[in-house]
C-alpha cells in the first residue's frame, strides 16, 4: 500500500533552539539504566530545579517572575473585588494542563463563596471535556476552533472575565484559539498565559487551518496588555513529559496566585493592587514578598519528602511492584479518597500517551466516585454506560474486582489519620484473588499513624513523609511526586524510556508527531527527512511512501491513532526502520514488544559508545 507523504522539514534543533520543555535533562541522561532507588534519586534532583531554576533563565522566585505572578494575582484580586459585576475566572488547557485547571477550580470554588465573592464564577476548560480529566484525550489539544467556541460562550455570559491559558510548552492550539476569542473582546477580557518556556521558544509552527502560530498569538496577547507567567524550571526528567515538573509547577503557581489574591482581599491593611502597567517596584513589593513567602513552603515540603529515606524506599518499592504487575500485562490499581484519589486518576490518565500504556494498565478508583470528583459534566458513567468511566470504590468491588488476578497490584493510598475501613470490601476482594496489596500512608514524621487494626493488620503499610494537616496543598504536592515517581519509574523499568526519552509514546497530536520525529532522528542518527519517512512508514505500515499533496499532520495523527488501536508500536518500529533502512516493515512487525524495546536499547548503546 502506498501512503501519503508530507515532510515537516524539521531539522534536528540545537539545544538553544529547542524549547526547554522538550530538551533532555542532563541530570536524567542515564535514567534508563537505574534501579528503582536510582530513579527516585534522579527525580529528586530534577524536581529540585523547581526551586533552583535552570541555567541563567528566570526561576520561579526570580524578580521577573514574582512581578508577573503579582500582576496576575492583582488582576484576580480586582475581579474578586468587583462585586457590582458578573465576573468569571476561566482556567484552561489540554491534557495535564486542563487537569490542573480543574484541580485549582475544584479547590478554590468553595473558598470564593465563603469569602463573599459570590459574583465570581470559576470555570475550568479541559480540551476533550470532562472525560479527559481521567482518560487520555490528546487530539483535542490541536482543536483551536473548539477552544475559541468554548471561551466565546463564556465571554458572552459575563461582564468581566480573567482567562488563564495553561500550556507548559507554550504550544497548544486549543489555548491559542481561546486567546483569539479573548482578543475579540478586549474591554471585558483580561488574558494571561502560564507556561515554562521563554517567549522566544514558544511554538512557531503553523497551526493547521489558521495563519497564526502559538508564538504569534502570544505576542499579540502581550501587545494588548496580556500577562505571561513563564518561569523556567528546567527540562523534564523524561523528555517532554510535562505532566511531571511542569504539572507540579502549574499547580504551585496557580495556588499561590489565588492564595495571595484571597489573602490580600481579606487583609484590611492591604490597598488595591497597583495598576496593572505600573512600573513602580515599591508598589509591587508587598505582593511579590507575599508570593515568595507562599512559595517557600512548597520547596521545603518537597525537599522534606525526598530527603526522608523511608519515603524514598516506599517510592522505590512501589516502582518495583508496579513494574512486576505491568510486566505481566496486569494492572496497578490505586484506591483512594478525596483529592488524593483524583490525583491518582490524573496520574493514571497520563500513562497511555506517554508510554503507550493500555487504558486501565494503571487505574484509580476514588471513594465517592463522581460526587467526589465534582466535575461540571456530572456522572459520565451514568450518561455513557461505559465501564471505562467507572470511578468509585463500589464500581471497583462490583465490576472490576471479579477480574483481579494474583499478578495485579492494589495500592490503597491514605493520608494522615484516614481509616482503612472504607476500603475493607475492596481489600477483601483483592485478598480473595491473592493480589499484591500495599497500604501507602502519607504521614507526618512526628506523628506516625499506627498500622491498621484487626483483619487488615497483616497488609504491609508503607509510609511517605508529607502530610501537612493545616496545609492540604502541600500534602497534595507529596502525593503528586509519589504518584509521578511510581508510574514513571515503573515504565522506565519496563524499557519504555531510552536514556531519558520516551520511546513508545502515542502519536496522538501534532506536538507528539513532531516529538516522535525528533526521537526517531535522535536514536537512528538519520536525517530529519529520513526520520519522518520512517515514522510515516511505520504509521501507514508500508515499505515505500508515495508523495501525494494535501496530507496534513492531522491526517497522519488520525492514521497513527488507528494504528495504535491495533496495538502497533509506531515509534519503536520507526526507529528501527530508520536505523536499518534495508529491513522491511513486515520484518520489524514480527518482533514482539519486549525484544523490540531491547533491540532499541542496543541501538542506543552502540550509538552512544561510538559518539
Ligand atoms: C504531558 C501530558 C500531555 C500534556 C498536553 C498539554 O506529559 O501527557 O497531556 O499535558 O499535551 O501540553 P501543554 O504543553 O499545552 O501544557
Amino acid at each position: 500500500m502506498a501512503a501519503p507523504h508530507e515532510t515537516t522539514g524539521a531539522a534536528m534543533a540545537t539545544d538553544d533552539e529547542t524549547p526547554v520543555t522538550e530538551r533532555e535533562n542532563e541530570i536524567t541522561r542515564h535514567l534508563d539504566t537505574q534501579d528503582a532507588h536510582g530513579i527516585v534519586d534522579l527525580l529528586r534532583q530534577c524536581d529540585e530545579q523547581l526551586q533552583t531554576g535552570y541555567r541563567d533563565m528566570p526561576a520561579l522566585q526570580s524578580p521577573a517572575m514574582l512581578r508577573e505572578m503579582a500582576r496576575l494575582s492583582g488582576a484576580l484580586q480586582e475581579l474578586l473585588a468587583a462585586s457590582d459585576k458578573r465576573c468569571a475566572v476561566v482556567l484552561a488547557g489540554s491534557g495535564t494542563s486542563g487537569r490542573m485547571a480543574f484541580l485549582i477550580v475544584r479547590a478554590f470554588a468553595k473558598t470564593l463563596q465563603e469569602q463573599g465573592c459570590g459574583h465570581v464564577d470559576l470555570h475550568y476548560l479541559c480540551a476533550g471535556g470532562d472525560v479527559a480529566l481521567f482518560a487520555a484525550r490528546e487530539a483535542p489539544e490541536d482543536n483551536w476552533r473548539l477552544g475559541d467556541t468554548q471561551l466565546q460562550n463564556l465571554v458572552d455570559r459575563y461582564d468581566k472575565l480573567l482567562y488563564i491559558g495553561i500550556t507548559c510548552g507554550l504550544s497548544a492550539p486549543y489555548v491559542a484559539g481561546q486567546l483569539h476569542a479573548g482578543l475579540r473582546s478586549p474591554t471585558k477580557t483580561r488574558l494571561a498565559v502560564l507556561g515554562f518556556n521563554p517567549l522566544r521558544l514558544a511554538r512557531r509552527l503553523p497551526i493547521e487551518g489558521t495563519d497564526w502560530t502559538f508564538a504569534s498569538t502570544l505576542e499579540t496577547v502581550l501587545a494588548h496588555d496580556g500577562l505571561l507567567v513563564n518561569p523556567i524550571i528546567g527540562p523534564e526528567a523524561v523528555t517532554g513529559s510535562t505532566r511531571m515538573k511542569s504539572g507540579t509547577a502549574t499547580k504551585i503557581v496557580l495556588e499561590v496566585v489565588f492564595q495571595a489574591a484571597l489573602t490580600n482581599l481579606q487583609d484590611p491593611a492591604t490597598t488595591r493592587p497597583p495598576a496593572p502597567a505600573s512600573q513602580d517596584p515599591a508598589a509591587w513589593a508587598p505582593l511579590e514578598k507575599r508570593l515568595s513567602a507562599l512559595l517557600d513552603p512548597y520547596f521545603a515540603h518537597a525537599a522534606a519528602t525526598y530527603s526522608d529515606p523511608p519515603s524514598c524506599a516506599t517510592m522505590a518499592q512501589l516502582i518495583e511492584l508496579g513494574t512486576a504487575a505491568l510486566q505481566q500485562r496486569r494492572h496497578l490499581y490505586y484506591l483512594s479518597h478525596d483529592v488524593y484519589g483524583i490525583e491518582a486518576l490524573i496520574d493514571a490518565s497520563e500513562c497511555p500517551p506517554t508510554f503507550n500504556a493500555r487504558y486501565g494498565d494503571v487505574r484509580a478508583f476514588v471513594r465517592g466516585g463522581y460526587t467526589t470528583l465534582a466535575n461540571a459534566e456530572g456522572n459520565l458513567r451514568a450518561q455513557h454506560n461505559d465501564r471505562d468511566l467507572d470511578l468509585s470504590l463500589d464500581d471497583f468491588v462490583q465490576f472490576h474486582a471479579p477480574q483481579l488476578t494474583s499478578n495485579d497490584c492494589v495500592v490503597v493510598l491514605l493520608v494522615g489519620q484516614e481509616s482503612l475501613e472504607p476500603f475493607a470490601d475492596s481489600l477483601a476482594a483483592a485478598r480473595a484473588h491473592n493480589c499484591t496489596i500495599r497500604i501507602v500512608r502519607v504521614d507526618d514524621a512526628a506523628n506516625r499513624t499506627p498500622n491498621a487494626d484487626g483483619d487488615l493488620q497483616d497488609i504491609p503499610e508503607l509510609k511517605v513523609h508529607g502530610w501537612a494537616p493545616t496545609a492540604p496543598f502541600l500534602t497534595e504536592l507529596t502525593v503528586k511526586l509519589l504518584l509521578n515517581a511510581i508510574s514513571t519509574g515503573a515504565y522506565v523499568r519496563l524499557g519504555k524510556v531510552l536514556g531519558n526519552r520516551m520511546i513508545d509514546l502515542q502519536v496522538s497530536n501534532n506536538k507528539l508527531f513532531h516529538r516522535a520525529v525528533g526521537i526517531v532522528q535522535r536514536f537512528s542518527k538519520a536525517s530529519a527527512e529520513a526520520a519522518e519517512t520512517a515514522l510515516l512508514r511505520s504509521i501507514y505500515g508500508v515499505n515505500t511512501l508515495t508523495k501525494e499533496p494535501g496530507f496534513s499532520i492531522s491526517e497522519h495523527v488520525r492514521a497513527a491513532t488507528e494504528a495504535a488501536r491495533a496495538d502497533r508500536r509506531i515509534v519503536p518500529t520507526a526507529v528501527l526502520l530508520a536505523a536499518h533502512p534495508s529491513m522491511s516493515f513486515a520484518q520489524i512487525q514480527e518482533v514482539r514488544l519486549p525484544p523490540l524495546l531491547s533491540s532499541l536499547h542496543t541501538v542506543l548503546r552502540s550509538a552512544s559508545s561510538c559518539s
